[in-house]
């Protein structure tokens, strides 16, 4: 019995864990929606990067391609441009 008590707590605790985990997610879905789903626009192929071709109908993504590929496989990752619309506030020259 006590075993199976045991097992009941941990089951709630759990759950209770991956709810919070699953609070935060969203969280941070919101925050991130607009880049997401202007990448998703982008990317007309689907396959979950941009080329050059898919960011040429983004000007400025398209000017500042090769900054934003910082990997330099000549494609756009989701983290990619993720970042790059993160660091694309107002830039202050350095
Ligand atoms: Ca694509
Ligand atoms: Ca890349």
């Amino acid at each position: 019995m006590k075993a199976l008590i045991a097992l009941f707590a941990a089951a709630l605790f759990t759950t209770a864990v991956a709810d919070d985990q699953s609070k935060r997610d969203k969280t941070r879905d919101s925050s991130m929606r607009t880049s997401e789903v202007k990448f998703k626009q982008l990317d007309r192929d689907g396959d979950n990067q941009l080329s050059k071709a898919e960011a040429q109908s983004e000007d400025v993504l398209s000017a500042r391609f090769s900054k934003v590929d910082s990997n330099s496989d000549g494609f756009l990752s989701k983290l990619e441009y993720e970042n790059s619309e993160n660091t694309d506030r107002p830039v202050t020259d350095r």
